[in-house]
């Protein structure tokens, strides 16, 4: 077994780019080996999503099927019943699911809203699996709270590049979300943070992203890699396609960058052959979300999932796997 490769915060632009334009063949050598290093290669960990509150959100997110101000005709629903979000978690335990991700079509939780989101987290963990949430900007006290009822992860993505975002959002800014990781990190809590690639931007944006992530003091623990989903009437509906291999390449980049993350082939695997899916396992993705929805799009049916899964000889990786293998 090689020396594994060193956890960097210090990557370079010109490094980055090295790496992302690379023949693809060493590209995916280079992920693959790094992936080694860090985690067995046949395992994939599965993560559950739930919209806790749909729609209706005061965010201008342009790729977004829940945001109020895109033309997007999502109804707006109320927070969900805690009990009916517990049920929810126990079926997604038994299908194998081992991180449960709650999510909130909110720039930030309410007041009002904490006891519930409080009581969300201390009875999905009471099942054993680690738990998510993703509820927009936070204030240093909500983070102590859910940090308190037991959260594990916070899911915050940073979206695009910073010369990018405020092309695909106005209503809050980079830095914002970066301070939001700051105070989730700060307070212990495991950060989630990606991107979406696809929403027309260039391939320099999509390797400022990753290089971002990259050199935060501490890397996300979870790195999810969205392909756009287009939604109607949203204005990234007609967006041209993203080259697969594009793609591949962020998904490899993300590996290489920081090594001992959990990468996530989230988003846009309903669109995806099995060939593509391989070509990211292969490139380092090693978690994807399991269930027929996401937050409200589709997602690849779980017995599709374990036929490709018993094709690639994939298993699903246990709670609490975290990089440390090898
Ligand atoms: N409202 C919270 C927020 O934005 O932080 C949490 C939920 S939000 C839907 C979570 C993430 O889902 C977004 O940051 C974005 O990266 C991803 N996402 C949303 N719509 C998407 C789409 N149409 N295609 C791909 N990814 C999408
Ligand atoms: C992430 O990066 N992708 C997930 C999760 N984190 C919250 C959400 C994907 C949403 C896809 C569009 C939808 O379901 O509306
Ligand atoms: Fe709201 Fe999140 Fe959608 Fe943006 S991505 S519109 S913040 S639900």
């Amino acid at each position: 077994m090689l020396d594994a490769a060193p956890i960097r915060s210090d990557w370079t632009r010109e490094e980055a780019e090295e790496i992302y334009n690379q023949p693809f063949m060493d590209l995916l050598f280079q992920a693959q080996s790094v992936h080694r290093q860090h985690y067995d290669p046949n395992q994939v960990q599965k993560s559950k999503l739930l919209s806790i509150k749909t729609g209706g959100c005061a965010e201008d997110c342009a790729y977004c099927s829940q945001s109020a101000r895109n033309g997007a005709k999502l109804s707006a629903s109320k927070l969900i019943e805690v009990e009916r979000v517990i049920a929810e978690a126990r079926k997604a335990k038994e299908g194998g699911a081992t991180r449960y991700c709650m999510g909130a079509a909110w720039r930030s939780p309410k007041e009002r809203d904490m006891p519930a989101l409080e009581a969300m987290v201390e009875g999905v963990k009471a099942l054993g699996m680690e738990t998510c949430m993703t509820l927009g900007m936070l204030e240093e006290d909500q983070v102590f709270r859910l940090r308190d009822a037991g959260l594990d992860y916070y899911n915050h993505n940073i979206d695009t590049s910073e010369r990018y975002y405020k092309e695909i959002i106005t209503t809050r800014t980079f830095a914002d979300r970066i301070d939001t990781l700051n105070k989730v990190r700060e307070a212990g809590i495991k950060v989630c943070s990606g991107g979406i690639v696809g929403m027309g931007e260039q391939q320099l944006d999509r390797i400022d992203m990753m290089l971002a992530l990259a050199t935060l003091d501490v890397h996300p623990d979870s790195v999810p890699v969205n392909m756009l989903i287009p939604i109607a009437d949203t204005p990234l509906a007609d967006v041209a396609k993203l080259d697969p291999i594009e793609f591949v390449r962020t998904v490899a980049l993300a590996r290489i960058l920081m090594p001992k993350s959990h990468v996530r082939l989230s988003a846009g695997r309903t669109d995806m052959s099995d060939e593509l899916q391989a070509m990211c396992f292969f490139a380092g993705a090693n978690s994807i979300f399991v269930g027929d929805t996401l937050l409200t799009a589709d997602n690849p049916e779980e017995d599709k999932d374990q036929v490709l899964f018993d094709k690639l000889g994939i298993t699903a990786m246990a709670v609490g796997c975290d990089g440390s293998h090898g």
